[in-house]
């Protein structure tokens, strides 16, 4: 994506309507229109401001006892196993699709690069919360260095589990891509993600519900569409379960 897309995308649409454009508008049946345009413009930058929204942020008094394991808590492939045996020392995270660069990244390039923390409330829609520190680098950082292309308009996280019989994987949009908040998890409470929560690293995407945190990431995937994935309504709940693919809170 260029500067240009992204900065449009991130600031709102609100500064649009250009000077000539007000001269053509200040009367007759061209001001009605000229209306009904900013206020678009208007509504839509709201929406996106209140979508751009900070999740609240805790301090480390208010984090949880236990963050309980939620879905898969274990990945039973062998390439698994033997990862996280040795400290996984060998993962890679790919980011692919729709980029100019593709990448292959390991967990030491991943913490290399600057890194969030924040602490942070998860919900699940069973029903129980939990909050908890979380520390990685933001997404925006990850889609930046492989340089997404115009067309890319889902970001779609693939994962090494299975949860009966059908792979894992969630999407979210660019807005949510963006925030400043989403970040590739590595760290929990100050140690490294443990395996019911999706070692060795998961999304965090805080301003929406629980199951999109995709858990035991290996890819990252920028696309046009679901279409050719899996039953094609973005995520492995929207598949098989009737839940929103739009999971804001
Ligand atoms: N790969 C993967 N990611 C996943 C799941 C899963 O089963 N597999 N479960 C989801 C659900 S429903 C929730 S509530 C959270 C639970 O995260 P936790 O196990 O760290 O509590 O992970 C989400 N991400
Ligand atoms: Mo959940």
């Amino acid at each position: 994506m260029t500067d240009m897309k992204r900065r449009s995308l991130l600031a709102g649409l609100a500064a649009l309507p250009a000077a000539g454009c007000t001269e053509l508008a200040e009367t007759g049946p061209a001001r009605g229109l000229f209306d009904a345009v900013e206020g678009w413009h208007r509504a839509t930058h709201r929406t996106l401001a209140a979508r751009q929204a900070l999740a609240r942020e805790y301090t480390p008094e208010d984090r949880s006892p236990d963050i309980r394991g939620n879905g898969s808590l274990t990945v039973d492939s062998e390439y698994y196993r033997a990862q996280l045996a040795n400290g996984f020392a060998d993962w890679r995270l790919e980011v692919r699709g729709l980029v100019d660069n593709l990448l292959s990244l390991g967990l030491d390039e991943i913490k290399a690069l600057p890194q969030r923390t924040q602490i942070t409330r998860h919900d699940c829609v069973e029903g129980w919360s939990a909050i908890a520190e979380w520390t990685g680098p933001q997404l925006s950082h990850l889609l930046d260095a492989a340089r997404l292309r115009e067309e890319a308009r889902f970001i779609v996280f693939r994962c090494a589990d299975t949860l009966n019989g059908n792979d894992y994987y969630e999407s979210i949009d660019l807005v949510d891509a963006y925030h400043p908040q989403t970040i590739i998890a590595h760290g929990l409470n100050g140690e490294p993600l443990p395996e019911k929560n999706g070692a060795p690293l998961r999304l965090r995407v805080e301003r929406q519900l629980g199951y999109k945190h995709a858990k035991y990431l290996t890819a990252i995937e920028a696309v046009a569409s679901f279409d050719d994935i899996h039953a094609g309504k973005g995520g492995y709940w929207e598949d098989v379960g009737d839940y929103q693919w739009y999971a804001g809170i």
